[in-house]
């Protein structure tokens, strides 16, 4: 089989110089941290895959309850000839909505954007196989910079789904939704999927499953770093955390460091040092709850029509009109 042609903004060479300042900035603060987007190459991205199926993690089977019950609403309101898909992954969920679409006879073009080029290829192959005639533009690229540049024919359907939302802080998060806004055109349509907030041992437990899988996935983001900027962490001096702040409503995932240590990042310029005990935070994934979701669209400038969840209310799923 051939390799997809893929629309590239984002080089191996830009991708080692992006991890370069992520890794310069987040470990000179105080609390050291890294960006989530990090954990996402070819191991990574394959793990968030195994995650999602697991009998702890929730929230890719409460959204895809939402998206089966709702794909057809979705494309009878907001009647879109373009899908577009932000951190798109495997884009197996996305599929609920691609039939939707298709099957009300609107829907011509799909284009999904992810940083990780080895699991777009995969997804953007296996729909051309499944979906003929639909004209399939995958774009790698990070969508916190890359959002100018996509192509397809108004009014367009932007999904960001799983719950990648709650990977920004408040601020980027804001930040981000109005970014959104400014590349849509009125009538254009934003499909957003929150985690909400619930019982903290849920929560703790999807990120912290008893197989180890999402230890795994953590500890993976020193392994990239290893690979782009040839560090010397050692993954077996780490162990993985997760941990609820109550008054943020989020789940950070963290890195523990089981002894003192001197690791060191020569693609970086970089000596760092830990104590023992010393943590590295790798992800916030924050809860929400409705009304404060309907207020941070709404000062972002959409317009929210629907709002669903699952039946357990586990997960909500907000369609907002430009
Ligand atoms: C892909 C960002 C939605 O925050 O739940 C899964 C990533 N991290 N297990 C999430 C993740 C740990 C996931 N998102």
């Amino acid at each position: 089989m051939t390799e997809p042609e893929l629309d590239v903004h984002r080089e191996p060479a830009d991708t080692a110089a992006a991890l370069r300042e992520d890794v310069r900035y987040g470990f000179s603060a105080a609390q050291k941290w890294l960006p989530a987007k990090w954990f996402y190459d070819a191991r990574g991205s394959e793990l968030f895959e195994q995650i999602t199926k697991l009998p702890e993690y929730y929230p890719t089977r409460a959204e895809r309850e939402i998206l089966a019950r709702e794909a057809d609403e979705i494309a009878r309101v907001t009647g879109a000839p373009t899908l577009v898909e932000l951190g798109s992954g495997s884009s197996e969920k996305t599929r609920l909505l691609l039939d939707g679409l298709r099957s009300s006879g609107t829907l011509k073009t799909f284009v999904p954007l992810d940083v990780s080029a080895s699991a777009l290829e995969e997804a953007v192959t296996a729909i051309r196989a499944d979906y003929p005639g639909l004209d399939v533009r995958g774009v790698v690229g990070d969508f916190t910079e890359h959002l100018g540049l996509l192509p397809g024919g108004p009014p367009r359907l932007v999904v960001f789904l799983g719950g990648t939302i709650g990977n920004f802080l408040p601020a980027e998060r804001s930040k981000f939704l109005r970014s959104v806004r400014d590349v849509l055109t009125e009538g254009e349509w934003l499909l957003l999927g929150t985690d909400l907030v619930k019982d903290p041992d849920t929560l703790m437990r999807a990120y912290d499953d008893a197989a180890g899988v999402t230890a795994q996935f953590d500890l993976n983001m020193l392994r990239v770093v290893n690979e782009l900027l040839g560090a010397d962490f050692d993954l077996s001096r780490f162990t993985h955390e997760s941990y609820w702040d109550a008054d943020n409503e989020w789940i950070e995932m963290r890195l523990r460091a089981r002894e003192e240590m001197t690791v060191r990042i020569p693609g970086a310029d970089l000596t760092v040092r830990f104590a023992d005990g010393e943590y590295i935070r790798t992800e916030i994934s924050a809860k929400f709850r409705a009304a404060g979701i309907a207020a941070e669209l709404a000062e972002s400038g959409f317009a929210v029509q629907r709002w669903w969840t699952d039946e357990q209310n586990r997960f909500g799923v907000s369609l907002a009109r430009a």
